[in-house]
Formats: structure tokens, sequence, C-alpha cells
């Protein structure tokens, strides 16, 4: 792989925020400017997907829990070939592109949840992340790996701080959710300035006290250090992990290091600065994409693509081997609901009883129509008749498990669930 080809792709996506923020004349350059090597990195040489089938079920999943960062995974995804063109770019925060201001679920291919509230999308994360660990513990068969995927998130300091990451990374931790990799923008600057004025805790101990992996690369422009710690991260399947890339806000602008350049366009002079630092001439095009940067781009595009076709292989040889089991599996992915779900009479439900024992028995009624049926309770299953009765828990050990215990944690319980919904193949 050519070195200066790979900077060039990486500086590109810069480029191209910067030259979407300026057009739209709103958004968030700092954290593309600082974060576009750690992005573009994870998305290059370590993202299982594919560009031309961004529903493929076995893709890595990815969060761009810092929503404001939106430019930047735009136009990642333009370069790798998703279905974002430049037109679209030149669209960003326009009232219906498929380029909003902060990513939004359906909207935009290849973009997997709705963000912009800070916390929710790492919160999110865990829930896929657990609703791969469910269905691989049900659906694989040995030597049929066909859920066998990571999900990765990218946060900021603002992400970390809301309590909701709190409480779902705690989670992650106690489940050993292995497969869940979290990328930290390390840039110690928010809206109103240094996190020397309100965030000032040892971040690396609480991930580890929480029973994190935490890795640090010092500096985020050190392309070779991000892929070791992914590496690494990968290689560790019994712990979730917190890379932290200490990086710089609003890097090669003027603003450089300044809180200024979080969330308000460069302005055309100090973009135009900015473009010269990351090694584009006054006379290029806005918005262009080089001939050999777009190569570059194809071949690993072709990469991708054939990585999908083996699973799709391996898909096909696992249907055939264990039909029943697929047959279900599909039909929960496709969302179909069973013609006798809806009885006129439950059991021996009557009025005098409360309202929790007819919840419970009707929940317990739809689960053995529902395999796919999976939820939980903070701290209150047995108060509150939400034990799915003949099922185990879902818990480190046995993550085919269907009742989840969320511990005292309702605010990331609602996120997570909405990660095993998003996931595919569940119902919650
Ligand atoms: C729940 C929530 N609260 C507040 C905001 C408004 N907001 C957007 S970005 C931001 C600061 C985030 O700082 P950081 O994560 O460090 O991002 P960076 O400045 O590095 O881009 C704030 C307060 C939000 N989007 N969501």
């Amino acid at each position: 792989m050519s070195q200066d080809l790979y900077q060039q792709a990486i500086n590109t996506a810069r480029a191209l925020s910067i030259e979407a923020i300026e057009a739209a004349n709103s958004g968030h350059p700092g954290l593309p400017l600082g974060a576009a090597p750690t992005l573009f990195e994870l998305y290059f040489n370590h993202l299982q997907h594919n560009p031309l089938n961004p529903e493929w079920l076995n893709r890595d999943r990815f969060i761009m829990s810092a929503g404001h960062g939106s430019a930047l995974l735009y136009s990642v995804l333009h370069l790798l070939g998703y279905q974002i063109s430049g037109t679209d770019l030149k669209q960003f925060r326009q009232l219906g592109s498929n380029t909003p201001g902060h990513p939004e679920y359906g909207n935009t291919p290849g973009v997997e949840m709705t963000t912009g509230p800070l916390g929710q999308g790492l919160a999110t994360a865990v829930g896929m992340a657990m609703a791969e660990a469910h269905l691989a513990a049900r659906y694989n068969r040995p030597g049929f790996p066909v859920i066998d995927h990571y999900t990765y998130a990218l946060t900021g300091d603002g992400d970390l701080m809301e309590g909701i990451s709190y409480e779902a990374s705690s989670l992650a931790g106690h489940f050993g959710l292995g497969k869940l990799i979290v990328l930290y923008d390390d840039n110690r600057i928010t809206i109103d300035g240094s996190t020397d004025i309100t965030f000032t805790e040892d971040i690396s101990a609480r991930y580890q006290s929480c029973g994190w992996q935490v890795l640090t690369v010092d500096d985020g422009e050190d392309t070779a250090a991000i892929k070791l710690a992914l590496e690494t991260a990968r290689s560790n399947t019994a712990q979730p992990s917190l890379i932290a890339v200490r990086t710089i806000i609003g890097n090669f602008s003027p603003l450089a290091g300044d809180a200024k350049s979080h969330g308000a366009p460069l302005g055309s002079a100090a973009a135009e600065s900015t473009l010269l630092q990351l090694g584009f001439p006054a006379e290029r095009a806005a918005f262009s994409v080089s001939s050999e940067v777009k190569k570059f781009m194809q071949e690993r595009q072709n990469i991708l693509a054939q990585i999908e076709d083996d699973w799709q292989k391996l898909y096909r040889a696992w249907k055939s081997a264990f039909p029943d089991l697929a047959a279900e599996f599909e039909n929960n992915l496709a969302g179909n609901l069973p013609t006798d779900l809806f009885p006129e009479k439950i059991d021996s439900l009557s009025e005098s009883q409360p309202t929790r024992v007819h919840s419970g028995r009707v929940l317990n009624f739809l689960n053995r129509k529902l395999p796919n049926l999976i939820g939980g309770s903070a701290d209150l299953a047995s108060s509150n008749n939400l034990v799915l009765e003949g099922d185990g828990s879902f818990c480190r050990a046995t993550p085919e498990g269907k009742n989840i215990h969320f511990g005292v944690r309702e605010h990331a319980m609602g996120a997570i669930v909405n990660g095993l919904i998003l996931h595919g193949g569940l119902r919650s």
C-alpha cells in the first residue's frame, strides 16, 4: 500500500469535510480535521463492510456517536463508494439531502443509527454488540460462524461525560463484550474550551475499573499506531476495548487546538489556508478527488466486495446444512409474525389480577410464539413479572439467554434496546 496515497486519501476526506461545511456555511470542522486519520484507518483497513451492499447482515457496525462529526463520516463513505455523491456532499445540511447536519438512520446509506445526542451512540453500540453475541451463540454452528462481526463507535469528550455512556460502558464491561471497540477522540476540547474546566477524571482508570481493555495512541496522526491499537483491541475478545487517540481539534487549520474550530465554518480564508496545509493547491476544484485516490479507493472496494462474497458462500453452506435453523433465522430477520399471535383470550387471566400479572402472562405468551424476543428490566424483573420463563439470562457465559439484567441503568437500557433492534434479527 502506498503511504503517500493513503495520506492523500485521508487529507481528501478532510478537504471534502471542510468544503461541505463551507458550502453549507454551518457545521463542525474541528472533529473532521482532528479525527480523520482515526476514522479513515478504521474504515479502510479494519471495518468488514461492503459499500456496494450497506445492508450486508454480517457487516461490522460503526456508530458515529459524536454525531456532529457527520461531515467526516459522509466524506469517508463517499470515498469508499457508498451511495453518497459529490453533489450530496455539496448539499450538506440542506433540507431533503442525504447528508443532514447529524447522521440520520434510513436517510444515508452506511449510517447505522441517528446520532447527535451525545452518549446515545455509544450506549446503542453496546446493544448492537449484545445482539451480535446473542445471535452468534444461537445460530452459529461449529465451522459456520455466520454471525461474527465487531461493533465500533467513535466518541468524543462529550460522549464520555454523558451519564448514559457510563451506564452502558459499565454493563458492557460486566458482560465482557469483547467485540465492542470504542474509539475516543481525545482532543480535550469541548464547546466551552478545555476539558480542564469540566472533565478531569482519569478516563483510562474509569474504563479499566469497568472491566475494559484500555489502549492509548499518543499521536492521532500516527495511523500505524492506530492500526496496532485496533488489532490489539480485536484480538482481545474477552473485554470491550477503549482506544483513546490523542488528537488536535481543527488540526492543520489556523484554529488548531482551539475550541472555536468545534462548531463553526472556518471561513473562506482559513479554509483555503487549511487546504494548502493539507497539500491541496488553490487551483484544485472544490469537492474533487484525484484520479489516483479514486483508483486507490476502488481497489479497496473490490477487496471488501470479495469479503462479503466469501461470507455469502459460508452462509449458503450453513443454510443447506441447517435448514430449520436458517428458516427460523430468516423469518426473524424478515420480521414475520405468526398468524396466531393475537388470540381472543390468554390462559386464565381475570380482571381481579394486578396489571403486572397480566403483563407477565402476555409477555410469556408472546415469548412462546416469538423465538427472537429478548429483553429485560432495570432490576425489577421479578417485581414487574418481566421474566421470560424457561429462558436463561444473557450474561458473559450464556449470551444465548433472552433475559437481560440491565441492573439499575434505565437510561442505558433504552438505548441498548434500540441497538438490539437496529442490529436486525431481534425483537424487544
Ligand atoms: C446530549 C447532548 N448534549 C449537548 C449537545 C450539544 N453539543 C454538541 S457537541 C458538544 C461538545 C462536544 O465536545 P466533544 O465531544 O469533545 O467534541 P469536539 O469538541 O471534540 O468536537 C455539545 C455540548 C449534544 N449534541 N448532545
